[in-house]
């Protein structure tokens, strides 16, 4: 379906003009698909085709890449009405950065997700790459999971690096929403992506009210006996 509001808009745009056309904001995370990590493309475009009523994006981290490889390429191209995001958390050197993301926008991501820890240098060619193909940069200025205390004492150390290389979009943790206020507070015109709902703890009202636009759910949509019916749920409780 040709749809005329995703190829005006820069991608924050279009997420927020996806996410009030569905009234959602919800991304789904695929990682795995009824608990398996191993599946065919038809697979894959059956479960995006069956919840993207109900989502405004989709991410795809490293596992899905290396299952799909190239084919991730057609799995995008089916999708018109809805944004994809890298999620292969690059860390690296700067001249390394741009490579991959040249890559990630070649294969049509809208996005890619970057550590901010590499510094404004690999950050500011993550957002060369993606301005001269009309994609965006989120960086992660802290994380879901025990063991993310050290990263998550420096958020914004962080941010603030990401800011400065033009960075405007950060991943920052459902399960921990002092952090989401935190960084609301500091960067009021960021979108903030929220990670670690359902299976990992965070709840779904909680880190909108503190100021995250966007939730990035994954098991509890993917391995739900219906995915549908979860992600309709998520998206509904999301909108508020
Ligand atoms: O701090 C982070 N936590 C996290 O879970 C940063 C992330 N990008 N993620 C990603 O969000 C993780 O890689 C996974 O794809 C998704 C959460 O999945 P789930 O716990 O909802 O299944």
């Amino acid at each position: 379906m040709f749809d005329l509001g995703r190829f005006l808009a820069s991608f924050r745009e279009t997420l927020d003009w996806l996410s009030l056309k569905k009234k959602s904001r919800v991304v789904v995370a695929l990682d795995t698909i009824g608990g398996r990590s191993r599946f065919q493309e038809g697979e894959v475009v059956k479960l995006i085709d069956s919840v993207s009523d109900a989502i405004v994006g989709v991410k795809l981290g490293l596992p899905f890449y290396l299952n799909l490889g190239p084919s991730t390429r057609d799995v995008i191209k089916h999708f018109q009405d809805l944004v994809f995001i890298a999620d292969w958390k690059t860390a690296d050197v700067p001249h390394v950065t741009r490579l991959i993301f040249e890559k990630i926008f070649d294969l049509g991501f809208n996005a890619g997700i970057i550590h901010a820890f590499t510094g404004t240098k690999s950050m500011s060619e993550a957002v060369n790459a993606a301005r001269s193909r009309g994609g965006d940069v989120i960086a992660v200025v802290a994380m879901s999971h025990e063991g993310s205390e050290l990263v998550n004492s420096q958020m914004h150390v962080l941010a603030d690096m990401a800011v400065k290389a033009g960075v405007g979009c950060f991943v920052a943790p459902s399960n921990n929403t002092s952090l989401i206020q935190e960084l609301r507070a500091k960067h009021p015109s960021s979108k903030i992506f929220s990670p670690g709902v359902g299976a990992q703890g965070g709840e779904v009202k909680a880190p909108l009210r503190m100021g995250a636009d966007y939730l990035i759910v994954g098991r509890l949509i993917t391995d739900a006996p219906k995915p549908d019916d979860a992600a309709r749920r998520v998206a509904g409780e999301s909108w508020i």
